[in-house]
């Protein structure tokens, strides 16, 4: 059997105001080269006719994610509030697919899963499910953060089996601490991710 009826798609990671935009919360350095990066492959998705989805980090108000609750990130894309919506400049695919990630207040990391930071359960999100329906075998993952939610989903999605790109210049790191960005790169070429 071959991978010849197999499609592709691009995963667009929280490209939402609080990473993307200065005034953001945990805005991400680099984000605007990004978001060109972000838009360019959306357009070249878009004609090459492969799917689109957005993920979109999306908190409770109180979560043990954040600093204020005893975990490690300033308040950032609150359910509902500007820091969460997708950055207006972002070029939206018209018949795209949206995944909302950590509503349930979970470290909402890797576009296809979450993680309870209390008792550390891992749970699915509908990301897997959908790239199953379209029959798609590969993606290409582009969005903010490196270290975080870009590398967690390349991860995952190697270890779902998918063939894997991620483009360089649609990518940055939070850095927290220095070289976070470059291990990460390191983290997800090990686990089989081609990088353009
Ligand atoms: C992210 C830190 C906290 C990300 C999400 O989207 O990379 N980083 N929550
Ligand atoms: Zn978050």
């Amino acid at each position: 059997m071959t991978n010849d009826t197999r499609s592709a798609a691009l995963v667009v990671v929280d490209m939402q105001n609080d990473f993307a935009d200065v005034r953001g919360s945990l805005y991400v350095r680099g984000a605007e080269r990004v978001l060109q990066a972000v838009n360019r492959a959306v357009r070249s998705a878009v004609d090459g006719g492969d799917m689109v989805v957005y993920t979109q980090d999306w908190h409770p108000e109180s979560t043990p994610h954040f600093a204020k609750d005893g975990g490690t990130w300033p308040v950032h894309c609150v359910a509902g509030t500007w820091g969460a919506m997708l950055h207006p400049d972002l070029e939206i695919a018209s018949d795209a697919s949206y995944v909302r990630k950590g509503v349930g207040g979970e470290d909402g990391y890797s576009g296809f899963s979450v993680r309870s930071p209390e008792t550390g359960a891992v749970s699915r999100t509908e990301l897997d499910r959908l790239l199953r329906m379209a029959r798609v075998g590969s993606v290409t993952v582009v969005g903010l953060a490196t270290d975080y939610c870009v590398k967690e989903t390349v991860l995952d999605a190697r270890q779902l089996g998918y063939g894997v790109t991620v483009l360089l210049d649609g990518i940055a790191p939070v850095d927290l601490r220095p070289g976070d960005g470059k291990d990460a790169l390191d983290a997800m070429r090990r686990a089989g991710a081609d990088f353009v």
